[in-house]
């Protein structure tokens, strides 16, 4: 930049358009915004700090440039504790039952009601600036903006958790998190404190089984289920309750990648969840997902084999089948991240009339939680002010103050009951449509205790290993066999496999096999492991697949030469199924294709790796493929996307490629050579997204 001198000439044109913080809009020479100061005055000049002469020191009068780095300097809010990695976006959310026999919440009042909604999805262990494709839980926070108030379903993609007391999440999340000495490793639990703590916390051993599925890497939010984990209750006109459980179940079917994707993928787009999120809303493909419940009584609760306010243990939809009650479609990216995203402040005791909890320890701790934990993060009480916290209804109470308010009450009265009258007197509380706590009848001494009933640690994860597939079984052995290898004690290991002894002996022999290690004496555990419960189809990702490519994308490797006609039926197949199609090319500024047009490419070979693409296809031309087979990202290409189960389409002329990443013997029927003709057939193949017989690994 040219250096210019401090007292220079007032320029005639703003250097930059900016809106005021507040809106306000002051119109430039050029009709564009003039820059000003948070405080409204407009500036002359963003280049150059205000100098005692041309080379002399910055003066201490120049308020705009203090007001500008002091508003830098407190730029960032402390990250959340757990979830700080998250992405959101805003929906809609639509009634299609009448529940009003069971719950008198408004919102399931009226099949047809639409309900603003915002939901941010998380990672749990990493810090905000981590990657995407983490081996961890996934938040799923939903907020619904109903007309009584928000109601908050701060759930997870899995449908239990790690722990039945809120009294030990603090320790839970010490030991998942980096050590506090060395600070790593972040953003995993691969290591020593999070399977100590588990080794001696055996009511974990259940959410680990998830945890080491494939459901801890998904393929991205979209193919993601949601669970409120907690049993909640539905509570009528009459008082009447009824428990319920909430399931999201996405419209676009599950999807999980394999870990050695994972693995890549993080290098490749740490970013990968949120902009397949971000590029699936903007342009059109808007994800959604059914909210489905399961309502159940006391009878059933009473009669059920576990405590149903035990938050490790699930209802097998087999026992009580899901309803869907809505659909909630998201249809709007954010306009800021930090103000909408960053602010957004969830808590499970947002509840409107209709809504109640449960006894479940654990949600009870969470309730005081979410409140508290905002006043560290967004530093008022007042954060319910914030414009993505601000319930769409009419809010009226006698809450004042406090830091940030930007509500401006009027009249002389602040506290009830008075004696004023009219609009003076101020809101009263509703008796007959106000929030009544369900009445639970309870009983007992008060005792630090954990119920008898909570005491079942192993039987509902053999059920859940006995549900899967080989192939997710398999992952989930590979996934236990990984983390506890990263285990440098070997006790820790020693009492990981003697808990697996008592979920299912193939489990524990297979993962002692691949650590090289014998296997101990079974835990002893606290009530005996059944063995006669069912397997469940429902908690198997494999066997609830899509059943279409639809959402997908396909990576097409082109270059000079590439036939045409191929690559143009290739995009109508793809777009017919509602799917996407990405061209990687050895140079991201184009090729010419074989009718002489000219393409520009999405991605360059080098950083459009197939661990992006659902499925791929090879299309080079004739006479560039020699080039393409040498280069080892390009090899790299082809040989992912067969050791990742990938389907596979190629041209004739792709031999010396797929000769050179080692494939060109190992063909299989997943892999499909490409003609005109054959680009709807090879999609339409795709569909079931990999090709699982394929004998190899990664
Ligand atoms: Fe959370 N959790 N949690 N959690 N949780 C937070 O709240 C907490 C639990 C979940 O996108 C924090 O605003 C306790 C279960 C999600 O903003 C904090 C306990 C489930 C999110 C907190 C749990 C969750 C959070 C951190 C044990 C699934 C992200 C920042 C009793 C049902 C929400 C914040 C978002 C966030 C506490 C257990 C889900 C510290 C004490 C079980 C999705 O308040």
């Amino acid at each position: 930049m040219p250096k210019k001198a401090s007292n220079s000439k007032r320029s005639s044109k703003p250097a930059v358009d900016v809106v005021g913080a507040g809106g306000e809009v002051h119109q430039g020479v050029a009709g564009g915004a003039v820059l000003t100061t948070a405080m409204g005055a407009p500036l002359s000049d963003d280049q150059n700090s205000l100098r005692a002469g041309q080379r002399g020191p910055t003066l201490l009068e120049d308020f705009a440039m203090r007001e500008k780095i002091f508003h830098f300097d407190h730029e960032r809010i402390p990250e959340r504790v757990v979830h700080a990695r998250g992405y959101g976006a805003h929906g809609t959310f639509e009634t299609t039952a009448d529940l009003s026999a069971i719950t008198r919440a408004a919102i399931f009042a009226k099949p047809g009601t639409r309900t603003e909604a915002f939901v941010r999805f998380s990672t749990v262990a990493g810090a905000k600036g981590s990657f995407d494709l983490a081996r961890d839980v996934r938040g799923f926070a939903v907020k619904l903006y109903t007309t009584e108030g928000n109601w908050d379903i701060v759930g997870n993609n899995i449908p239990v958790f790690f722990i039945q007391d809120a009294i030990k999440f603090p320790d839970l999340v010490h030991a998942v998190k980096e050590s506090p000495d060395r600070a790593f490793p972040q953003a995993q639990s691969a290591h020593d404190s999070f399977w100590d703590f588990v080794s001696f916390t055996p009511e974990a051993i259940h959410m680990t089984l998830w945890q080491m599925s494939d459901r801890a890497i998904p393929r991205s939010f979209r193919f993601m289920e949601g669970f409120g984990v907690h049993t909640f209750r539905f509570v009528n006109e009459a008082g009447e309750a009824r428990f319920v459980k909430f399931h999201w179940r996405p419209l676009q079917g599950l999807q999980s990648v394999l870990w050695n994707e994972a693995v890549k993928i993080n290098g490749a787009d740490p970013d990968f969840h949120r902009r397949d999120l971000w590029d699936a809303i903007t342009t059109g493909d808007l994800p959604q997902w059914d909210l489905a419940v399961q309502v159940f009584d006391d009878e059933f609760a009473d009669a059920f084999d576990f405590d149903v306010l035990d938050a490790t243990k699930l209802i097998p939809e087999e026992l009580v089948p899901l309803q869907v009650v809505g659909r909630l479609t998201l249809d709007r990216v954010v306009d800021n991240d930090f103000a909408e995203t960053e602010q957004v402040a969830f808590g499970t005791m947002n509840v409107p009339p209709g809504i109640d909890f449960s006894e479940d320890p654990l949600l009870q701790g969470r309730n005081f939680s979410y409140l508290d934990t905002q006043l560290s993060r967004l530093g008022s009480t007042n954060f319910t002010q914030l414009p993505v916290n601000a319930p769409r209804c009419p809010v009226a109470h006698f809450q004042r103050d406090g830091h940030m308010q930007t509500a401006v009450p009027t009249g002389p009265v602040n506290y009830e009951p008075n004696g004023f009258q009219g609009a003076d007197r101020g809101p009263r509380a509703d008796v007959d449509g106000g929030f009544a706590s369900y009445a639970a009848p309870l009983e007992g001494a008060k005792a630090r205790v954990r119920s008898e009933t909570f005491a079942d640690h192993y039987s509902q994860a053999r059920q859940f290993f006995i549900s899967q597939t080989p192939v997710e079984q398999d992952h989930i052995v590979k996934a236990y066999t990984f983390e506890l290898s990263k285990c440098e004690t070997p006790e820790v290991r020693t009492r990981m496999l003697a808990h697996l002894r008592n979920v299912h002996a193939d489990l524990a022999t297979a993962v002692a096999e691949g650590l090289g290690m014998s296997l101990p004496e079974a835990a002893t555990p606290a009530v005996e492991p059944r063995t006669d419960l069912p397997p469940s189809d429902a908690l198997s990702i494999l066997k609830n697949g899509p059943a279409s490519f639809a959402g997908r994308k396909l990576g097409v490797l082109v270059t000079d030469g590439t036939d045409a006609a191929v690559l143009a039926a290739l995009r109508t197949a793809v777009a017919d199924v509602g799917a996407v199609l990405e061209t990687i090319a050895p140079v991201v500024g184009g090729v010419t294709l074989s009718d002489g047009s000219v393409l520009a490419a999405d991605q360059m070979v080098d950083g459009g790796p197939s661990v992006l693409y659902d499925a791929v296809v090879l299309l080079p031309g004739a006479k560039a493929v020699g080039a393409l087979a040498a280069r080892s990202t390009a090899k790299d290409f082809v040989s992912d996307a067969f050791a990742h189960h990938k389907f596979i389409g190629y041209n004739v002329a792709s031999t010396p490629l797929l000769e050179a990443a080692g494939v060109a013997a190992l063909l299989d029927d997943g892999c499909l050579k490409l003609t005109r003709s054959g680009a709807a057939k090879f999609v339409r193949r795709c569909s079931s997204l990999r090709h699982w017989d394929r004998d190899v690994q990664p």
